[in-house]
């Protein structure tokens, strides 16, 4: 009989001694070959601990939901969205907001200018509910709203849209994400300072278990993280951490566990490591089983993870676009081949764009694809029993739960978040990810191999952002015109009291949306207690640099960065300036750090600055450049407006740069505007910095590549 060592030989052989262990970005060693003796049995699917799924049958009794997120423009145009979607396939809706909604302002305050309607669909009251709805019945739909900073008004608003469509709040099914700590470590769409928020939770999940017996209280999220550059098993700790920490919370209000621990959900991203994200998913139901086994629930449903996933964004490329259906393809069937309940698939265009119908299309098609054609939802957890599969599911569970213990240790998630070490992690990760994008050891087809030399380009889905805004304004006047003023400001009054003492801040935001407050005017009324919650970025350094030790490029860029210095008498001065509600830091914080490690000064800006912010900022620190990076479409708006602010003070010398999710058609808008360089997704570093050199005035030779093709 052959046994491994004779296939060690062999392989040996073959490939004459190479070390063929792969060690991933987790710290974990892939051997080329798994054996019998590498799995331990998963159990079976519908009994503890779920690693193979939570219901005994899966897809076989019922398929994943098909819930694609949306949202832009109006409440009309969403809703005419959705209902096209729902006519083709789509079996479940799951809302996008803008970022005015997100961050509790309405559409016509000042801050949000360059963000209504934007990113996703602007809210201000239940009027807008009320339309995002209509003709969609909610005692039929399950409804996901992806929801943090301004969760109470939204919540509210749904509930008597609900209400006046004549569907009472028990019937009401869906999800709210209610997930602050992620938003604290990675989205950065928080309002309220984390012990607030943390009640605000709490709040939820008690109205909720009582009054909304179908609907979930909560999507603990590591998509966000995963999509900020966390490992697999960071994504898996600090989610399940955080699960913990909510848990613990509303029982600490005296709320029984197993009254609303079935009502928990959870979010996963997932990306191209295809074995490992199927892994991620089965690690990640026995991880919370183990976790609510300790804390205590009785009930099964209490320890089962039901979960929804979207495929990664951020592996997705502007380069070569259609390569994107390939990738997501790829992510959606990892996504069920790991037991995921519902699923979003993103769209071809997402490295610049929200999808077009056309490509909301075929984001939609590939998954009635894989569960209509493919005979994939006819077998329970097909892939369990691989031995690869089974072993990798071992070390994610054995390695997340290594931090969760740390975290413990910590004292929790709310305390280990404030000391920022879960987010310096996930930077850490996802500044060593692209170094090893940029030097080409991290491959992507179309991006830093195989590129192409004409770029295809897409059309894509444009909002006026201005005509979004001021609808939005005349509708916000009319309803406050019809409004009973007095009822509406005791209502409001009642919110703020509550916010100081007693009270479930959801129950009194309900009475105040019924008498039509606003979402600005909830989110204020609670804000007068809380206060608003700010911080200063912190980006890692060495990392990106350490990776480069020895590169000839990287060394020229440094000695290019020290000849502008000595030419200047300072170090080249970088403001990285995030304007606008835009919360998506991770291309700042890398650039920042990446750039210091190159020698720059670099200034990390606050987030959410107005233009006059960060003119102020950039007179304040006379700085030489800003680098304005936009992920959410606020970029025709808010950086010639700074470039103008600039002129009027007299420093139309400082050199602005932009990039992130910019649009090549939107290219020449911004030249004409003054930006005089413009990085989209997909840029190399190493390279923006010598063109900023270049820019700078300095001498900086092209790449050995750039000078072949002239
Ligand atoms: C399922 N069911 C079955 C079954 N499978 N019954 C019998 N046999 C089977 N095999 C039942 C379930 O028990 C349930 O009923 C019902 O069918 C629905 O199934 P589900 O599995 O619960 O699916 P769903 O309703 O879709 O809920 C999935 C979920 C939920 C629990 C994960 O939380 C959800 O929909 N989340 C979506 C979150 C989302 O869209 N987020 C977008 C984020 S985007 P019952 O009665 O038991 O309920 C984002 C990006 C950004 O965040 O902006 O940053
Ligand atoms: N419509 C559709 N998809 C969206 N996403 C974000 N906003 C929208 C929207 N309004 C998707 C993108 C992004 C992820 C966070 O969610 O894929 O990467």
């Amino acid at each position: 009989m052959t046994d491994i060592n004779d296939w060690k030989k062999l392989a040996d052989s073959e490939v004459k001694g190479k070390d063929l262990t792969w060690r991933t970005p987790e710290g974990i060693a892939i051997k080329p070959l798994y054996t019998a003796e590498d799995a331990t049995d998963p159990g079976l699917p519908g009994f503890a601990p779920f690693t193979r799924g939570v219901k005994a049958s899966m897809y076989a009794g019922r398929p994943w939901t098909i819930r694609q997120y949306a949202g832009f423009s109006t409440a009309e145009e969403s809703n005419a969205f959705y209902r096209r979607n729902l006519a083709a396939g789509q079996k479940g809706l799951s809302v996008a907001f803008d970022l005015a909604t997100h961050r509790g302002y309405d559409s016509d305050h000042p801050r949000v200018v360059g963000d209504v309607g934007k990113a996703g669909v602007a809210i201000d009251s239940v009027e807008d509910m009320k339309i995002l709805f209509d003709g969609i019945p909610l005692d039929q739909m399950s409804v996901s709203m992806t929801m943090n900073g301004a969760v109470i008004p939204i919540l509210a608003f749904y509930i008597v849209a609900g209400e006046e469509q004549g569907v009472g709040q028990d019937q009401l099914s869906g999800t709210i994400q209610n997930d602050i700590l992620k938003e604290f470590m990675v989205r950065n769409t928080y309002i309220y300072p984390p012990q607030p928020s943390m009640r605000i939770i709490s709040d939820i999940i008690g109205y909720t278990s009582a009054n909304m017996p179908k609907f979930n209280s909560i999507s603990i999220s590591g998509y966000h993280m995963h999509e900020a550059g966390a490992t697999a098993v960071q994504e898996l700790a600090f989610t399940i951490a955080d699960g913990k920490e909510y848990v613990q919370r509303a029982m600490a209000t005296g709320l029984d566990i197993d009254a609303f621990a079935g009502r928990l959900s959870f979010f996963f991203g997932i990306g191209m490591n295809f074995f490992m994200e199927v892994s991620k998913l089965r690690a990640a139901r026995h991880l919370w089983f183990r976790v609510m086994d300790e804390l205590g629930a009785k009930d099964d449903r209490s320890k089962m993870l039901r979960t929804h996933c979207q495929t990664s964004g951020v592996s997705l490329q502007e380069q070569d676009p259609y390569n994107n259906v390939i990738r997501t393809t790829i992510e959606a069937m990892a996504a069920t081949l790991g037991g995921t309940q519902s699923l979003h698939t993103n769209a071809l265009d997402e490295a610049i764009a929200l999808p077009t119908d056309f490509s909301a299309r075929i984001a939609r098609n590939t998954q009635i694809v894989l569960a209509e054609e493919t005979g994939i939802t006819n077998v329970v957890d097909p892939l369990g029993g691989s031995y690869y599969i089974e072993a990798l599911t071992s070390d994610l569970v054995e390695k997340a739960w290594k931090i969760v213990c740390e975290i413990d240790a910590m004292g929790g998630m709310t305390k280990a978040v404030a000391t920022g070490y879960p987010k310096q992690a996930i930077e850490e990760a996802a500044t060593a990810k692209q170094a090893r994008v940029d030097r080409g050891e991290d491959v992507i087809v179309g991006v830093n191999k195989y590129r192409l030399e004409t770029a295809d380009t897409l059309e894509t889905l444009e909002v006026d952002n201005a005509k979004v805004r001021d609808g939005q304004i005349i509708r916000l006047k009319a309803t406050k015109a019809a409004r009973d003023e007095a009822k509406c400001q005791a209502a409001l009054t009642a919110i703020t009291e509550g916010a100081r003492g007693g009270g479930n801040l959801l129950a009194l935001a309900v009475d105040a949306a019924r008498q039509r407050a606003t979402l600005g005017e909830i989110s204020d009324a609670m804000e007068a207690v809380f206060g608003r919650y700010a911080t200063q970025p912190v980006p890692v350094k060495g990392i990106y640099g350490k990776a480069y030790s020895g590169d000839a490029r990287y060394a020229l860029v440094v000695e290019g960065v020290e000849a502008v210095a000595a030419r200047l008498g300072h170090k080249p001065r970088i403001l990285i300036a995030k304007m606008g509600q835009d919360g998506h830091d991770r291309g700042a914080n890398v650039v920042a750090s990446a750039f210091t490690d190159m020698g720059f000064e670099t200034i990390s800006g606050p987030l959410f600055q107005t233009p006059e912010e960060t003119l102020a900022l950039a007179l304040d620190k006379d700085v030489d450049a800003i680098g304005a990076s936009s992920l959410a479409a606020g970029h025709k708006t808010l950086i010639p407006e700074l470039i103008r602010l600039l002129k009027e003070a007299g420093r139309g010398d400082i050199k602005v740069f932009a990039g992130g999710v910019i649009p090549p058609q939107d290219y020449d808008y911004l030249r004409k505007a003054g930006v005089i360089g413009i990085y989209g997704p997909g840029s190399n570093i190493v390279e923006c910095a010598a063109d900023i050199l270049r820019l700078m005035g300095h001498n900086m030779p092209p790449t050995d590549e750039a000078e072949a093709a002239e």
